[in-house]
């Protein structure tokens, strides 16, 4: 990974760096230890509450807030000329499937949340469509949390949560939120 691509009619203008989290034994069959009571999957389930929404880039908007109420948006344009990030996680859904080695490309939470967190100790996430998940800000930061809008080197596909989703390899995967609308920060737990 981190060869540049274009990921819209205009180049990719932040600088694409690759990063490995997880298991990578080299040369063949990894040994892993899966959470208790998970089984691997080769394919890629879909699991969704609601109907897939499909939002148009040209409307798509992310949205941050702050614990002081200050916001900051990005178009679609604006987010993937942010710096990116390739990353190659684990997925672990709680209803029991773990797909391994899986590879995304988006923004890091550090890029997205940079000045907002004094303060702050929990997130509030929105989707569009409805969906919500609440996660402590530290999950957030500190590498290992990203909006991601292209995994196996294509964007997003909308079941998997296109254009943009939460990825936050290291809890369980509902708190991803595919098709991420805002994250809004506060300073007490809701
Ligand atoms: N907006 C939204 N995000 C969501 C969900 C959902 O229903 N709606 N399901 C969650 C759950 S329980 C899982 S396991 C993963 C599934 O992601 P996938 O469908 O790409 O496998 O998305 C998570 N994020
Ligand atoms: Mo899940």
């Amino acid at each position: 990974m981190g060869r540049s691509r274009d990921w819209s009619a205009s180049p990719l203008r932040g600088e694409s760096v690759s990063i490995t989290r997880g298991f990578t034994g080299r040369g063949g069959a990894r040994s892993v230890a899966l959470p208790p009571g998970q089984h691997l999957v080769n394919d890629f389930p879909v699991l969704s509450t609601g109907p897939t929404p499909h939002v148009d880039r040209e409307t798509w908007r992310l949205i941050v807030v702050g614990a002081d109420g200050a916001s900051r948006s990005w178009t679609w344009e604006e987010l993937i000329a942010l710096p990116t990030e390739d990353v190659v996680v684990d997925l672990h859904c709680v209803t029991g499937w773990s797909k391994l080695g899986t590879t995304w490309t988006g923004i890091s939470l550090d890029v997205l949340l940079a000045g907002l967190t004094s303060g702050a100790s929990e997130a509030l996430v929105h989707a569009y469509g409805g969906y919500t998940a609440s996660l402590a800000v530290g999950h957030l930061v500190g590498g290992r949390a990203w909006v991601a809008f292209a995994y196996d080197g294509k964007p997003l596909t909308p079941e998997h949560g296109g254009p943009a989703r939460l990825i936050v390899p290291h809890l369980y995967l509902w708190k991803s939120v595919k098709w991420i609308s805002s994250l809004a920060l506060s300073s007490t737990p809701r």
